[in-house]
């Protein structure tokens, strides 16, 4: 079975639908015939500053979801990064690998850092995609879905990847990005060219999964539409549009073409209540399963300990034959 990797930051109290529809849902359907490793990002979370105990209760409330949404532990390895040591340990080597210049290209360093302000982001922050590197390269999976914002950082994996088996002997499998065109960039309600993002979107553009689902229901009917009246898909003339048929397709599993066909003749405003009333049946189960796996930390705790059990040994051996090749003494 080909092996995939992917993870996702515990930045936030809930994953929001760019991440669910862009991401995770790949997750759950890659499980069945791939053999899927997914973490929780812990180390990549901090290189923004994190409150200790909320990143403690969302590293937690991202298990719970994941599990909610479908991650089945008995086909998947889900862990939490931090407690694969090999991680970090990766990411030094293949941080001295890296060009200053080829780590500088990386916008979403640029963008992250300029909303910062001059000299306040992180070197955690620069070196970021050079750690999601060592998270992928080290699994040697085959694929690694995401959306569309990562595909810069899985050309550098692939670029330092080939970097190290050239330099020092093949090591290392060039992983390919598994980017579902359809749902490659959701975009936010309220700005629909912009992605739907946890940092950039203001509340009413975005909706969160855990979010109470009549909320979530007021901002699919308050959502940005474009001038005229017709229901098409046009990203470019009609991007709001675009965007609300795009998660209707994603969530009731009707090609696009069919909605246009379903909604010839009628108004904005009779697609926006019928995704609404779509979206209300998605999370209200969603959310009360998550709430109820946060109720028994105990089993989540044992889920994410089994999975990094599982990992960890994969890491274990990857990294071993990585110092190895770049010529450390081994411990006897
Ligand atoms: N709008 C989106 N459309 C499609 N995919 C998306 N992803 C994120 N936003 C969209 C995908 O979600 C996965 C998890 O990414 P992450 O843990 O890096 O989350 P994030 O990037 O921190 O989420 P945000 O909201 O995009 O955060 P900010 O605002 O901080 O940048 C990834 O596979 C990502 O592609």
């Amino acid at each position: 079975r080909p092996r995939v990797l992917s993870g996702i930051q515990p930045t936030a109290d809930s994953f929001h639908f760019g991440n669910y529809l862009g991401a995770l849902r790949q997750w759950v359907d890659l499980q069945r015939d791939h053999e899927p490793f997914f973490f929780i990002a812990d180390l990549h979370a901090i290189t923004v500053e994190q409150d200790p105990k909320v990143l403690r209760e969302r590293t937690l409330r991202a298990a719970a979801q994941l599990l909610a949404m479908g991650i089945d532990p008995a086909r998947s390895s889900i862990f939490v990064q931090s407690q694969v040591p090999e991680h970090a340990q990766l990411a030094w080597v293949l941080n001295c690998l890296t060009g200053f210049g080829e780590a500088r290209r990386m916008t979403q360093f640029k963008d992250k850092s300029a909303k910062q302000g001059e000299g306040a982001a992180s070197v955690g922050l620069f070196t970021y995609p050079i750690l999601q590197a060592a998270d992928i390269l080290l699994y040697r999976p085959h694929f690694v879905p995401v959306g569309e914002d990562q595909r810069q950082h899985l050309e550098l994996t692939r670029d330092l990847a080939q970097r190290f088996n050239s330099r020092y002997k093949k090591t290392f499998r060039l992983p390919e990005p598994y980017i579902l065109k359809a749902t490659a960039k959701i975009c936010d309600l309220q700005e629909p060219t912009a992605k739907m993002s946890k940092s950039a979107s203001s509340p009413s553009g975005i909706i969160e999964m855990l979010d109470d689902p009549k909320v979530s229901a007021k901002k699919i009917r308050s959502a940005v539409t474009d001038s005229g009246s017709e229901i098409r898909f046009d990203a470019e003339e009609k991007p709001g549009v675009s965007n609300l048929l795009t998660i209707f397709s994603a969530l009731s599993g009707e090609p696009i073409s069919a909605l246009e066909e379903q909604y010839v003749g009628k108004g904005y405003g009779a697609l926006k209540g019928d995704l609404a009333d779509l979206v209300v049946t998605f999370v209200t189960p969603f959310r009360e399963r998550t709430l109820e796996l946060l109720d028994d930390q105990a089993h989540l705790t044992a889920v994410l300990q089994q999975g990094a059990e599982t990992a960890g040994a994969v890491a274990e051996a990857t990294l071993r034959d990585v110092y190895q090749r770049v010529g450390f003494v081994a411990p006897t």
